[in-house]
């Protein structure tokens, strides 16, 4: 993969740029990574152009990254382009798949050398002061594959992240259709959990109040659903009070988060989507950061732990903890005396086996063994003594049979 060649004005930087300027804490400012998600046909590249010119034209040139594989027309040049390194055409024809199929796997594709792009992302990071992401047209391929989660993940957990959703505002104004639109915008900002801006475009066409108003405003939303969903006899809808339910539901999710009305086409209302960037940048240091570092520190414990329990685990092993001394007494007999190394010196092949694997003797056989060896020891001292405990009598030079040397039946013998 190569790095892009969009030139990125130095001297301009040098003076405007506020991400290399100092905060009162001393750490360096960072860029505002801006991932552009929505429908297809809402305005998202559209609206990447109108953030690219503007914010040229406050001397601030962003990073900007294109990651839709399929776009014919690109109004701005990218630093990074998915399509330098994946034709999505070439891979529809090798995979023989359809055309949300090539966008996918070539998604897919990309997404594995992501951690070169990331790298190239955050050695730039301290020349601009946003970094703005282009996605697929179809909304779904990249909030619902995992080439898109990889993606913010990565990105979300590097640099302070927002996600701007574009809405097409003049498609948006029958109550069914923004409901629809909400429920998706609620479901990508519960998937991703990053400061959520909804980006109202084409307000040049169509004005935002109706969205704002609905938001707020539970009745209002209410009065336009039955406005509009009556039938010929002027009953509601089962959709309706479906409908209205839902709006209930979302009025969490409407408290979570800020919107704004823009058009890509005229930069109507820049100003103000940056100052909820700003908001939401903010959102991303109280909220996100702090979550994602008690992940990683979890993440951190555990890998010290796994670690710890695996040392430990060899030590014992080894026979060389105290935890061991135990063990070493049932295997060695002799509490570890045997120059042999941790195993005894053991007539008995079975314990071999036994300990073959490492694995836990139970109680109940070490009792076992015990017994039998109880057993065996006292039937060879029981043989001893049947051998030596009596002095017997030579007499008549008599036969002696029997364990117990023919006493019973021969001695003392019958005159
Ligand atoms: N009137 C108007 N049209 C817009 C605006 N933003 C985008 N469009 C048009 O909407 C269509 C889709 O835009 P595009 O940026 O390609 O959408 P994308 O698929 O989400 O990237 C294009 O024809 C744009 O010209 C806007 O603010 N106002
Ligand atoms: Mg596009």
């Amino acid at each position: 993969m190569t790095e892009p060649t969009q030139p990125t004005p130095a001297a301009s930087q040098a003076e405007s740029s506020t991400a290399t300027q100092t905060e009162a804490g001393g750490s360096k400012k960072q860029p505002v990574v801006i991932i552009c998600i929505g429908m297809a046909g809402s305005g998202k590249t559209t609206f990447m152009q109108r953030l690219n010119s503007h914010l040229h034209s406050r001397n601030t040139p962003p990073y900007i990254l294109n990651l839709d594989p399929a776009v014919s027309h690109m109004p701005y040049s990218a630093n990074i382009d998915i399509r330098d390194t994946v034709d999505y055409k070439e891979v529809m024809k090798q995979y023989n798949l359809g055309p949300n199929g090539g966008i996918l796997t070539a998604l897919n594709l990309f997404t594995t050398k992501f951690d070169q792009v990331l790298g190239y992302v955050e050695k730039r990071a301290e020349d601009v002061d946003y970094i703005l992401v282009d996605t697929p047209g179809q909304i779904e391929i990249f909030t619902w594959s995992a080439s898109g989660a990889i993606i913010t993940d990565a990105i979300a957990s590097s640099l302070p992240t927002v996600v701007a959703y574009v809405v097409d505002t003049p498609r948006t104004t029958a109550p069914a259709t923004f409901m629809s639109n909400m429920l998706y915008a609620c479901s990508i900002l519960y998937k991703t959990r990053l400061p959520f801006i909804i980006v109202f475009n084409k307000t040049d066409i169509q004005p935002h109040d109706f969205a704002i108003d609905w938001m707020k405003d539970f009745e209002a939303y209410q009065a336009a659903l039955n406005d509009s969903g009556r039938n010929e006899h002027g009953e509601t809808s089962y959709m309706n009070s479906l409908m209205s339910s839902m709006c209930l539901v979302l009025e969490e999710f409407y408290n979570n988060l800020r919107a704004v009305g823009v058009s890509a086409m005229t930069g109507e209302g820049m100003r103000g989507f940056f100052d909820a960037v700003e908001e939401a940048r903010k959102e991303y240091e109280s909220d996100y950061k702090p979550e994602l570092d008690r992940l990683a520190s979890e993440r951190a414990a555990k890998t010290e732990a796994d670690k710890k329990a695996q040392l430990e685990r060899l030590m014992k092993d080894m026979n060389v903890s105290d935890s061991s001394a135990g063990s070493s007494r049932r295997r060695g007999g002799a509490g570890g005396d045997n120059p042999f190394g941790p195993y005894p010196v053991n007539e008995r092949e079975d314990r071999y086996y036994d300990e073959e694997g490492d694995e836990e003797v139970d109680e109940e056989e070490q009792d076992a063994i015990r017994r039998q060896e109880e057993e065996e020891e006292e039937a060879a001292h029981a043989e001893e003594l049947g051998a030596l405990d009596v002095d017997e009598p030579e007499i008549g030079g008599m036969p002696r049979s029997g364990p117990n040397g023919g006493r019973g039946a021969a001695w003392p013998r019958p005159v």
